[in-house]
């Protein structure tokens, strides 16, 4: 520990596709502040809240200090507990799960807690694949986004945040970057005030609808038939762009096909819609260019989810929106790089039973040769942020089951475990991140020591490895270690300015024009408009619409998106209060009730008890409760988690959380405190400029 102030120049991992920047001040060894830096002009300085005050988790109650095992059975207590004794006691257990079942009854389970190349897919594959464990398909989040759009344009980097300045119109389709990529936001704003016009398309009233000149309020999950209806409009009036199709697209045909009975009226009907003002929408998109389409994620999260995406992201391709700074679509940039961990994994994937996440209540209750019998969370809060809430919950309280959770807090997950591991956050150790955003890429740099006994993934699953008497991990047991096997597995050039300069940009650029700088990476470097092959693997084809699960009993459609409280479920210990649920004046009128009810929102799958507001922002028969709540920010216990099935999107095997359809009735009245009614009437993380 150094004594006196200094600075640490360093970026953000958290699962947001900014990837800030950051200058962290550091006094005699602990966290004074954490700000932006200019190190990535995307960052410009600021950053969003939630990261200025990560400080209070690195220090905070919940963090979690030293290993604990429990101990006398699944009600016994967890003990402080040596890292010797603790990984000694998994290793154990790890085999003789192996020798009992088979190594596939172990289940590793992680997801995107940290976005750095180091906190997974290093030292944990090799040691699992080693193993011969069951392999996890990580569909929570973006597979159906990625399925549709690598099918469609192959890894083609998008339109960066700066470029939107010169879009003339600029359409936010599923996507709210006032919470979930704030750094879009300015640039949205400045396109604006040069005249640019913008269209949301979201069930809610958010900051960015209400700024937008036009906002398609769609019910959930009709995104496709919406987009369909732009697709026949193009085609049916002569707007699709017949030479860039023919020069660079196959499948136009089919797709039309399949748009062909998505009239306007038709369209606007399903979605609820003023067919009018939809083909109001049409015409300006016909019309304008440079024309941008930012894609995001609150689309893809219900059963038509992969088709939607797949129309939307088609959109530009048909009306021929590319080959202009501006024009195309933004969705995830991670395709910007050709390298992958299995250039530095080198240890082949077994072909293992594979276990979809969203799946993980059946995986722990249901599935049989072998049953589960241990399960191994790092990364991931699956207690809360999985689909069936009471079914994971369910399996994780099952008496035979050996959990271990390997995170920084005690999470809702970690409170179930029988082995609990520290980890360090990313001020206590290296790692390298690239943005999913952005075309970068950044070092990230300790700030303090570990605090606690914390200890960074890659050491802990070397050592557990080595413990194992497997052989693959030996020269890898420190972060620095893996850091530098990591980059050499990186082109010489990317390596060497990451390290010296601590950021590089893909080798498309920081701003490639699609078409231009960037074309499609799909096998014959064209637009597939019909991927044949994604036609037969989905329930219902292709550019196919399924119906709404509305019913009499449940006819309110429950969305649980991203705020500026939390990113997914990390922040989530420092919420205050219970959150509330966000419904319509109207939708609350014909229940009778008023803001400050508690309520109890339900459906056949579980029910959750919070208070309630009324938020004028809300579609009508559409209620919010946040994302990533922990189990203490609701009366009950049960998040929006316990009212979202774990059926599976069209493409993708993704989840359906926006798919719940709920009743709310009235349990009591409470008085509210203001944080907790301004969720999302302020949904901004916006900075004032
Ligand atoms: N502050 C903050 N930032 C985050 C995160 C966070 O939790 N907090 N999470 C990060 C992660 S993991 C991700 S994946 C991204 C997600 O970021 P976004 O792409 O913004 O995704 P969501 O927050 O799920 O939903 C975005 C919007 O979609 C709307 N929506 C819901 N259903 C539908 C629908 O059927 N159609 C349409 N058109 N819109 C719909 C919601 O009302 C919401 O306003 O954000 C990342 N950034
Ligand atoms: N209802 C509903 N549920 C959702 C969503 C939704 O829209 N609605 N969105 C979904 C989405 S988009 C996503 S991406 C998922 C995300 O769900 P999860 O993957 O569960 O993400 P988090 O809740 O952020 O939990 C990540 C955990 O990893 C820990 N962690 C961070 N860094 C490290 C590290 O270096 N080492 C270790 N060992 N642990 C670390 C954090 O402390 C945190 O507890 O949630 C999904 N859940
Ligand atoms: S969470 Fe997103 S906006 Fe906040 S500091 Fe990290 S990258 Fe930046
Ligand atoms: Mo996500």
């Amino acid at each position: 520990m150094k004594w006196g102030r200094s600075t640490v120049d360093t970026v953000c991992p958290l699962d947001c596709p900014d990837a800030c920047s950051l200058e962290v001040t550091v006094e005699n060894g602990k966290v004074l502040r954490i700000d932006g830096s200019q190190t990535h002009d995307a960052t410009n300085g600021y950053i969003c809240g939630k990261v200025r005050r990560f400080g209070e988790r690195v220090y905070g109650d919940a963090r979690i200090p030293h290993p604990l095992i429990r101990e006398g059975g699944r009600n016994g207590e967890l003990r402080k507990a040596s890292w010797d004794d603790a990984l000694g006691l998994i290793a154990s257990r790890m085999e003789s799960i192996r020798d009992e079942w088979s190594a596939e009854a172990i289940l590793p389970f992680s997801y995107g807690g940290s976005n750095g190349l180091l906190t997974q897919d290093t030292t944990d594959a090799r040691l699992f694949r080693q193993f011969g464990t069951s392999r996890l398909a990580r569909t929570v989040c973006a597979m159906p986004t990625s399925t549709a759009s690598q099918a469609l344009y192959g890894k083609m980097p998008g339109v960066t945040y700066a470029d939107y300045r010169y879009a003339r119109l600029i359409i936010v389709w599923g996507a709210n970057p006032s919470s979930s990529g704030i750094h879009l936001v300015p640039h949205i704003k400045a396109a604006q005030e040069a005249g640019a016009a913008l269209v949301v398309i979201d069930p809610r009233r958010t900051n960015l609808a209400k700024q937008a000149d036009i906002h398609l309020a769609l019910k959930p999950g009709t995104d496709v038939v919406v987009a369909l209806a732009l697709h026949r409009f193009l085609f049916e009036q002569d707007r699709a762009d017949e030479e860039f199709l023919s020069a660079h697209a196959s499948g136009a045909e089919r797709l039309r096909e399949r748009a062909a009975e998505w009239t306007i009226d038709r369209a606007a009907d399903v979605a609820g819609l003023d067919p009018e003002l939809l083909e109001h929408v049409a015409e300006m998109y016909a019309d304008i260019s440079p024309a941008v389409i930012r894609c995001g994620w609150g689309l893809e999260r219900n059963r038509n989810g992969g088709n939607a995406v797949l129309s939307v992201l088609a959109l530009p391709t048909v009306a021929g929106k590319f080959g202009v700074r501006g024009g195309g679509y933004s969705m995830s940039n991670s395709g910007a790089w050709t390298h992958t961990p299995e250039d530095w994994i080198g240890v082949a994937e077994p072909d293992t039973r594979l276990v979809n996440m969203n799946h993980l209540g059946r995986a722990l209750l249901d599935y049989r040769d072998p049953p589960v019998q241990m399960l191994f969370v790092y990364n991931c809060n699956p207690a809360v942020t999985m689909p069936n809430q009471n079914r994971v919950l369910e399996g994780l309280a099952r008496e035979d089951l050996f959990t271990v959770v390997f995170d920084q807090v005690m999470t809702d997950t970690a409170a179930l475990a029988d082995v609990v591991l520290p980890a360090t956050t990313f001020l206590e150790s290296y790692d390298i991140v690239p943005s999913y955003g952005l075309s970068t890429m950044q070092l990230a740099k300790p700030a303090i020591d570990a605090v606690g006994e914390a200890r960074p993934n890659v050491e802990v699953f070397a050592e557990l490895g080595a413990r194992l008497g497997l052989d693959a991990n030996h020269d890898h047991a420190t972060d620095v270690e893996a850091l530098l096997e990591v980059t050499g597995a990186m082109p010489d050039e990317v390596a060497s300015t990451l390290m010296d300069a601590g950021i590089v940009t893909a080798s498309t650029g920081g701003a490639p024009i699609q078409f231009v700088d960037v074309t499609p990476g799909t096998p014959d470097g064209k637009v597939q408009l019909f991927p044949e092959a994604l036609d037969h693997q989905t329930p219902a084809g292709l550019y196919r619409y399924q119906e709404d699960p509305t019913t009499d009993d449940y006819p309110l459609s429950l969305i649980s998106a991203a705020t500026d409280k939390t990113i997914n479920s990390t922040l989530g210990e420092l919420r205050r209060g219970p959150a509330t649920l966000h419904m319509h004046p109207a939708d609350a009128e014909r229940r009778g009730l008023s803001t400050g009810d508690t309520v109890r929102m339900f459906n056949a799958l579980g029910e959750v008890h919070c208070p309630l507001t009324l938020n004028p922002d809300m579609r009508r028969s559409t209620v919010g409760l946040p994302k990533g709540l922990w189990r203490m920010s609701t009366l009950n216990g049960s998040t929006a988690n316990a009212l979202v099935s774990d059926e599976l999107t069209d493409i993708g095997g993704g989840a359906v959380f926006n798919d719940a359809r709920v009743e709310v009735a009235r349990v009591v009245t409470v008085a509210l405190d203001s944080e907790n009614v301004a969720e999302w009437t302020a949904d901004s993380d916006e900075p004032v400029h």
